[in-house]
């Protein structure tokens, strides 16, 4: 039985090992990337059943990310391989800041290219959470229409939809179409979980208040989650009786500083597996910043993820 079901674009990455402009760098480590396979691993990896929906090349990163799904125990049900196109692999430069240069060859990938048609089958008796990133839909138009299709067939089983625009400017046509899009498909999930800087870009709005109430207007949104970046996270929810409830924490202190990127995808793993716990907001809020301060301090986009066992200790610790 599948708790969760996720889709996106899983990566080949290439991690410059030594500082400087990408251009200027000669020698990569290899690993494995993409902003919903990391949640699809953080999810897994605190032991929950997941299954992650994507198309890959018949290539080595394919190869790679399968063997990679298959360790991780992920469910490879839905992953098709294609000899037409090539999986999409990217550059990340050695952070100094935590903020790492970045270089994308994604254009026309395989995933792009995954269709509706290819997920109708998809079975979600059962599934509590669809969750979605926002990355897919910005790779095409069959990418759009596939991250729409989901989420009509988890509508038809009653399954949770949680949804992180995870914007990345570079593979929309347009600024105004990734606004837009990305807006639509925000109104269609129940749970929003955007960082502040998206949030603000998305909704034209300052605060987190304000934010939050653009999205809940919308009758089928029940819950905004703000990962705050430096500053912790806030959540507002709308209970059945029409009430509000909104909820903040801080960030966890960390030590080591190494990497960024891959740490909002640990934080939305964390909120996650705590939804499928039934654990409260506030638990919820502090799972997702003790995943996102674990992530932070490894170079890889998902390799420093936690078991229970390290996430438990990594809390005991900050308390
Ligand atoms: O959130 C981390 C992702 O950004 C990274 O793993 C790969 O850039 C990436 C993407 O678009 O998925």
């Amino acid at each position: 039985m599948t708790e969760l079901i996720t889709a996106g674009e899983p990566m080949g990455l290439f991690i410059a090992q030594t500082p400087g402009p990408l251009a200027q760098v000669n020698q990569f480590e290899c690993r494995l990337a993409g902003a919903d396979l990391n949640v699809a691993i953080g999810v897994a990896r605190l032991q929950h059943t997941v299954q992650f929906i994507t198309q890959i090349g018949q290539d080595v990163f394919g190869q790679k990310i399968l063997n990679l799904l298959k360790r991780e125990q992920i469910a490879t049900t839905n992953v098709y391989q294609t000899s037409e196109w090539s999986t999409g692999m990217m550059l990340k430069g050695m952070a100094t800041n935590g903020q790492p240069e970045v270089d994308y060859y994604r254009k026309a990938s395989a995933a792009a290219h995954l269709s509706p048609q290819q997920v109708t089958q998809v079975d979600f008796e059962r599934v509590k959470i669809l969750h979605l990133g926002g990355i897919l839909a910005g790779l095409s138009e069959a990418g759009y229409q596939t991250t729409l299709q989901l989420i009509k067939l988890a509508r038809q089983h009653q399954v949770l939809i949680t949804f992180d625009p995870n914007l990345r400017p570079t593979i929309w046509e347009s600024t105004e179409q990734m606004i837009q899009r990305t807006n639509e498909i925000a109104r269609l999930c129940d749970v929003i979980m955007p960082n502040i800087k998206e949030a603000q870009t998305l909704t034209g709005m300052a605060e987190v208040s304000q934010i939050a109430e653009f999205y809940l207007q919308t009758p089928s949104v029940q819950q905004v989650i703000i990962n705050l970046i430096d500053d912790g996270a806030y959540s507002c929810q709308r209970h059945r009786d029409g009430t509000v409830t909104t909820t903040q924490l801080p960030t966890f202190k960390v030590e080591h500083l190494v990497d960024k990127v891959g740490a909002g995808d640990g934080f939305v793993a964390g909120v996650l597996t705590a939804m499928l716990e039934n654990l409260s907001v506030s638990q919820s809020l502090q799972r997702g910043l003790a995943l996102e301060a674990i992530q932070m301090q490894h170079r890889g986009d998902n390799e420093g993820l936690p078991t229970p066992t390290s996430l438990e200790k990594f809390l005991q610790q900050a308390q």
